[in-house]
């Protein structure tokens, strides 16, 4: 096997380091802990596991806001407990893929500091600084996806900064060769660090318009796949020039050379519900044969989304994958750190979550499993007293954030289900025991046997791993399509109902060899 292209139809574990496992005792998981769960997770077969943001920051937006890129924050513990986990993983067989949070940074980041002290220092342009309208508002009509107007008043400067998130993640100005640089440099950092690759967040987000051009309304026939409440504003207007601009391309060129240097890989997270599937291609696209000059591979948030997973809709989006993005390498997922846990999301007897996990390992793309989604975790079901995620408290009651899908692992049926000792960040919702890891390796029927299984069966067929995918065809609940390579053939049926639908049991996977 060709271990360079592991990430090519490889799956991806993600982690969510504050609720995974924690060893010290404060309620929060840790490095410490996700090292001794290691072996778990190499015991799912998957190919790498890529640790949500656990860098020094004051956790306004849980650590994608960050206030060192090269430091560990101590509530996960320290650089020597880093290195242990990487060398862990790796005596296991696992990749590790770390998260980078480009687009901005924490507002307490030194950079930040500097930039705003006065209009004239060094780093004075790091961040994207605009004066008001002669009426004392806001430059343009930008929108913040956490609420409100993108730009933020700073008294000191007398002058507007860019957030595309929260006030406390200023945005830094890709367009200044300086920072592009200071982040290379940062990547190099953990490169030399021994990390086999990268989560972007948010990629499509590094550069603005620098005329700053007010976006124009969104027509809703430019609406796509998007996670986003409609409650959100944000989603209303079109983002043409806040994000996803051309500049980008030649910035995320810079940062593959140096990335293969090391022989690393990056998968981008594209959030752009009008144009997904053109920066999919133009970000990840390679004729067959080819190594993508940008990035590797790209979340698609089609399957991540309130929409129904139908037959229908999954054929649709590969047609229009087919048409629009035919050179490119998706990431699958059906939950996140971001969205409502899809069993929830969909409402899926366990059954159908099984079934929709053996679909989800037959298409061509990779794959990112969020911890917990192999047990079948349902949403967790919050009060507003216990919510911690700002863009929850923000857009509550209409929507209830993200804290639902980031309550903490559970691994058996003892206190906090033993992801810690004292009271964890989040509760640990009753529901949840009964689906505890050690009672599922118990059962043979588990959903988690389920998806080792699935795993597994992709890591024996090339073909589901890097073959072509063909006459894929939705018949009312019915889907089929074909997996093939030169060592093999394989044909997919699915029955994505609870119904007997063509001589197909109720939610029956049928995978056919020939
Ligand atoms: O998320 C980017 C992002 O905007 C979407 O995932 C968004 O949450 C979704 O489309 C609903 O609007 C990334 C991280 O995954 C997220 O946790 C961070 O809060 C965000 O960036 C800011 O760094």
């Amino acid at each position: 096997e060709n271990t360079a292209n592991w990430w090519k139809g490889g799956i991806i574990y993600q982690i969510y380091p504050r609720s995974f496992q924690d060893t010290t005792g404060d309620g929060v998981g840790d490095l410490a802990g996700i090292a001794r769960r290691l072996p778990y997770v190499a015991s799912l077969g998957v190919d790498a596991v890529w640790i949500s943001p656990f860098f020094t920051s004051p956790m306004k937006d849980f650590g994608y806001d960050v206030s060192d890129y090269r430091g560990i924050d101590p509530i996960f513990g320290s650089m020597e407990d880093f290195d242990r986990l990487i060398e862990r993983a790796h005596e296991l067989g696992l990749k590790v893929m770390i998260d980078l949070v480009m687009s901005h940074s924490s507002d307490r980041h030194p950079w930040f500091a500097e930039s705003r002290a006065s209009r004239d220092n060094p780093k004075a342009s790091w961040y994207v600084w605009s004066d008001p309208k002669p009426d004392g508002t806001p430059p343009n009509n930008w929108l913040s996806i956490f609420g409100g107007s993108a730009w933020q008043w700073d008294a000191r400067r007398e002058q507007y900064y860019l957030h595309n998130f929260l006030t406390s993640q200023p945005d830094l100005n890709f367009h200044n060769r300086e920072v592009q640089d200071a982040l290379l440099e940062m990547t190099e950092f953990w490169l030399q660090k021994g990390v086999d690759g990268f989560r972007l967040d948010t990629v499509n987000f590094y550069f603005h318009d620098a005329q700053l051009r007010d976006n124009p309304p969104l027509l809703p026939a430019d609406r796509k796949a998007d996670t986003a409440p409609a409650v959100n504003p944000y989603n209303h207007q079109s983002h043409k020039y806040d994000k996803s601009q051309p500049e980008n391309l030649a910035f995320l060129e810079r940062f593959n050379t140096l990335l293969k240097r090391y022989g690393a890989v990056s998968v981008g997270e594209i959030g752009d519900s009008e144009r997904a599937l053109e920066l999919l291609e133009e970000y990840t696209g390679a004729p067959q044969g080819m190594e993508s000059k940008r990035v590797d591979m790209s979340y698609v948030f089609d399957f991540l989304s309130g929409h129904d997973l139908t037959a229908q809709r999954i054929a649709d989006v590969f047609a229009q994958l087919q048409k629009i993005a035919p050179n490119s390498w998706p990431c699958w997922a059906l939950s996140n750190h971001d969205v409502m846990r899809h069993v929830t999301r969909w409402n899926l007897p366990e059954q159908a979550a099984k079934a929709y996990c053996t679909v989800l390992i037959c298409l061509r793309g990779s794959v990112c499993l969020y911890q917990g989604e192999e047990l079948g975790l349902p949403e967790a079901e919050l009060q507003f007293e216990e919510l911690r995620d700002p863009y929850g408290i923000e857009f509550w009651p209409e929507f209830k954030g993200r804290d639902g899908c980031r309550t903490p692992m559970v691994w058996d049926m003892g206190v906090n289900g033993g992801f810690s000792t004292s009271q964890p960040w989040l509760p640990v919702p009753h529901v949840h025991l009964q689906r505890a890891v050690v009672g599922q390796e118990a059962d043979a029927q588990s959903v988690l046997h389920h998806y080792r299984w699935a795993i597994g069966l992709r890591r024996e067929h090339s073909a589901l791993r890097l073959g072509q995918m063909s006459d894929i065809t939705a018949n009312g609940p019915l889907l089929s399509f074909r997996r093939h390579d030169d060592a093999q053939t394989l044909h997919i049926r699915a029955n994505l109902s609870d119904e007997e639908a063509g001589g197909l049991e109720p939610w029956q996977v049928q995978i056919i060899e020939g």
